[in-house]
């Protein structure tokens, strides 16, 4: 069946924080088997794995040394196969993530340019520096640093916009397109009906130049050819399956791009993740700052993303959680007095618009940031060269840590909160502690909890989940928001043929007096996070849907 994937929901597992096996403390494939019915219970028919291919995980997997094998940590070829069938049966499709903006500097490509071969060097960017010790050019690497790395042997640089280890390939040369078609088509013939492609839009790069006035994104972002790239991927590959349904992750993009990623019949992608919403806690780009997050450019944002999407009838993927993201509840609710409410306030939000959603494990759950008091316990790249960075500018040792506390990617990593056993249900720790340290939270807030409580935070999400497929308002509906300048409220309203919705939030923990409340006439509530009520007197961190069909 091809299933519509406006109406569905996607489910993102960290296969490395999941579910572990075999007390080794990693979680891995089989783990994601044991929990099938678990995210068959929660409603979602996509399960996207972020990368278990072989790795050194210097990058937790992004850094991908085989693309058609897979990590031993994590199981067996054997092993995918089954999970693809296993899911297949519950009517859930898998959507793996190709990382083909680098490679590994393990990965064979790489090594054999590093021994000279010269095929394999024109896979990468190998630059002579501007003049002795002076890298080509003054970009710098996400993680932190210079994007380039010294190879004496060469006298040269190669590019690498991620971490050392994560060489990047140069799409210009025609082989290492030919070589990620046949990835591709690789686990097509597996039966993968879905694929997310890593910082996808960074692929074309543009010419190699100083940046004056910033660190060098604008020469490789939305580069020069990348969108006949991605036409060329799509007609070659997963383009030829209609089943399959693929999402870029666009790193720093614009709105008119993305029209283009993502338009109904421009034959590129089907839909987009987009982080402009997600920067609103940074100062400008500069994510490692502490700074209150700014409420009404958060509504901007994602308005401003809903409409002209919409406009050019191109599709958003609607989340607020991934594996780089701190937990919502910590981030934009309140993890504590107003837990629960606030967890469901913000699923009614992002689930209600146009887009299709994603969920990323423990997000179900209302699962939070980590409680890590001390430095050893980050495991991050990017938090550990951002924690020397921060003290390099002359910040206390404290004051970075604090920092790195509520940006950290590991915020996201902790393990999945299963019961209230030891390590709440991750692993048996048999043969070694989980990886990276369990929230100590766990025996308030865990999946088996949850599951025999109706009133949770997992049960809502399925609720929102089961709306999206029972209301065509929500898969398709126009939006228009309401009352955008407000300080407290999140609304906005859906309409398609017959139906109407109003969504409605308060988006913080006092109560307010909403002044503009539209006309609710003929409308019922069909869903919300408090009992009763109505949208003139909001409670802390309420939010309620409303539903009309004429
Ligand atoms: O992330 C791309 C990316 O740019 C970020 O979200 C990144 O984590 C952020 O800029 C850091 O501040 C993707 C993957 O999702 C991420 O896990 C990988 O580390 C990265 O690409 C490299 O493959
Ligand atoms: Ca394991």
């Amino acid at each position: 069946m091809n299933r519509d994937f406006r109406k569905s929901t996607v489910y993102q597992i960290y296969p490395k924080s999941f579910c572990d096996t075999n007390g080794d403390g990693i979680g891995d494939i089989k783990g994601v088997i044991s929990k099938l019915d678990y995210i068959k219970e929660l409603g979602a028919d996509y399960i996207w794995l972020t990368p278990f291919f072989v790795s050194p995980q210097n990058d937790n997997g992004y850094d991908v040394a085989d693309y058609y094998s897979v990590e031993p940590k994590y199981g067996t070829m054997e092993d995918v196969e089954t999970l693809i069938a296993e899911a297949s049966k519950r009517e859930m499709k898998l959507m793996f993530d190709m990382v083909f903006n680098h490679v590994s500097t393990k990965h064979e490509w790489f090594q054999k340019a590093m021994s000279g071969d010269a095929y394999y060097k024109d896979f990468f960017f190998f630059r002579k520096g501007k003049e002795e010790g002076v890298p080509p050019t003054n970009w710098e690497s996400k993680f932190g640093g210079s994007a380039w790395e010294y190879v004496e042997k060469f006298d040269e640089y190669y590019l690498h916009l991620f971490d050392v280890t994560q060489a990047d390939l140069n799409w210009d040369n025609e082989n290492v397109r030919k070589e990620i078609q046949k990835v591709v088509k690789f686990w097509m013939e597996k039966g993968v009906k879905g694929f997310r492609f890593d910082v996808v839009n960074l692929i074309s790069k543009g010419s190699f130049e100083d940046d004056e006035t910033g660190d060098g994104r604008k020469y490789y972002t939305d580069g020069p050819k990348i969108h006949q790239y991605l036409k060329e991927l799509h007609d070659t590959t997963f383009g030829t399956d209609a089943e399959i349904v693929t999402v870029g992750e666009m790193s720093s993009t614009s709105i008119e791009n993305c029209c283009q990623y993502a338009g109904s019949s421009t034959g590129e992608l089907n839909m987009v993740f987009s982080f402009h919403h997600l920067k609103v806690d940074f100062m400008g780009n500069e994510k490692w700052v502490l700074v209150p997050f700014d409420f009404k450019k958060l509504k901007e944002i994602i308005f401003e993303w809903q409409t002209e999407m919409e406009k050019h009838d191109a599709w958003n993927a609607v989340f607020w959680c991934n594996h780089d993201q701190p937990r919502v509840v910590s981030r934009f609710g309140n993890e504590k007095e107003y837990w629960k409410e606030s967890a469901k306030m913000l699923a009614t939000i992002i689930h209600c618009l146009r887009g299709t959603p994603y969920v990323y494990q423990g997000e179900e759950i209302g699962m939070t940031n980590t409680d890590f008091t001390d430095i050893s316990q980050f495991r991050d790249v990017e938090s550990l060269n951002h924690y020397e960075i921060l003290q390099d500018k002359g910040l206390s040792a404290s004051d970075a840590l604090r920092i790195v506390q509520i940006h950290s990617r590991d915020n996201g990593r902790t393990p999945m909160q299963w019961n209230t056993e030891d390590y709440a249900g991750f692993t048996s720790g048999e043969k070694h502690a989980p990886w990276i340290g369990v929230n100590s939270n766990y025996k308030k807030i865990n999946a088996e909890e949850q599951l025999g409580n109706s009133d949770s935070v997992f049960y809502y999400y399925k609720k929102l989940i089961e709306l999206r497929k029972k209301l065509d308002v929500i898969a398709y509906g126009s939006v228009e928001p309401l009352d955008i300048s407000d300080p407290s409220v999140f609304a906005y309203r859906r309409k398609y043929k017959n139906e109407e919705l109003i969504v409605a939030a308060n988006f913080y923990g006092k109560n307010y007096e909403w002044k503009n409340v539209p006309n609710l006439s003929g409308f019922e509530k069909i869903l919300g996070n408090y009992e009763g009520g109505e949208l003139r007197k909001l409670q802390p961190y309420e939010a309620a849907v409303w539903y009309k069909c004429q």
